[in-house]
């Protein structure tokens, strides 16, 4: 039996949600509340010492990071594939250094705008909120230029558009307008991860990261 051990709200944790859902893997979910440190916890600090959810079991096996969890459940559960198939070693990295992208320079960047926009109106660095907001159009132009002609960002449905999904989500919630700037591939992109539940089942929830989270 998988185990998950996840904070909703966290785009990291809602990477490998999408991945158990598109595998159709069964799995307890148990909740680390970030807000009440139960990730500083001895017992959970014994399943990942960096404190950080998402941490997957699966009976003896413990993994954390959202990258590795997903190439662990990949390797173990192959069905449906999440990444191109081996031998399109290209591809295959175009989908890691995607997936790397997106957790270094678009999920923590677009986290940070939350946190901001979050606060009053008068506590706001709005140098900063531009900053971010500026930082947010540029990866979205660049994810434009790469969906050329393409369904998904490397080949099929894959871990690189996995890990852009979950923040995806909350850009209209920010006042992001995805489609701005003549981007129509990344508004079909878009309305194409829509169509699959593992994506679509998430917006609530990340509607909520913006909400209080
Ligand atoms: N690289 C990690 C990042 C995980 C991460 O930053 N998780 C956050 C919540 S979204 C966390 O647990 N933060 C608690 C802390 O760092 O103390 C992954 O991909 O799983």
């Amino acid at each position: 039996m998988i185990k998950l051990y996840d904070y909703l709200i966290c785009p990291y944790g809602q990477k490998v949600r999408i991945a158990l859902a598109e595998k159709a893997l069964s799995y307890e979910l148990v909740t680390v509340d970030l807000r009440l440190n139960e990730h500083r916890k001895p017992d959970f600090l014994r399943l990942n010492l960096f404190g950080r959810v998402p941490v997957l079991v699966d009976d003896d096996t413990t993994v954390y990071d959202s990258t590795v969890i997903n190439e662990y459940l990949e390797d173990e559960y192959p069905e449906p594939p999440l990444f191109p198939a081996i031998g399109m070693s290209a591809m295959r990295a175009r989908a890691r250094l995607l997936e790397d992208f997106a957790d270094s320079s678009f999920t923590p960047q677009v986290g940070q705008l939350i946190v901001e926009v979050s606060k009053p109106e008068a506590e706001r660095d709005q140098n900063r909120v531009q900053r971010l907001h500026q930082t947010v159009e540029r990866v979205l132009d660049y994810l434009n230029h790469e969906l050329r002609g393409n369904n998904f960002l490397a080949g099929d449905f894959s871990v690189a558009d996995i890990g852009f999904a979950p923040r995806m989500l909350v850009l209209s919630e920010l006042g992001i307008d995805v489609a701005a700037n003549n981007r129509a591939n990344i508004d079909a992109w878009l309305k194409r991860l829509l169509e699959r539940a593992s994506i679509r089942n998430l917006e609530g929830v990340a509607a909520e990261a913006v909400g209080g989270g």
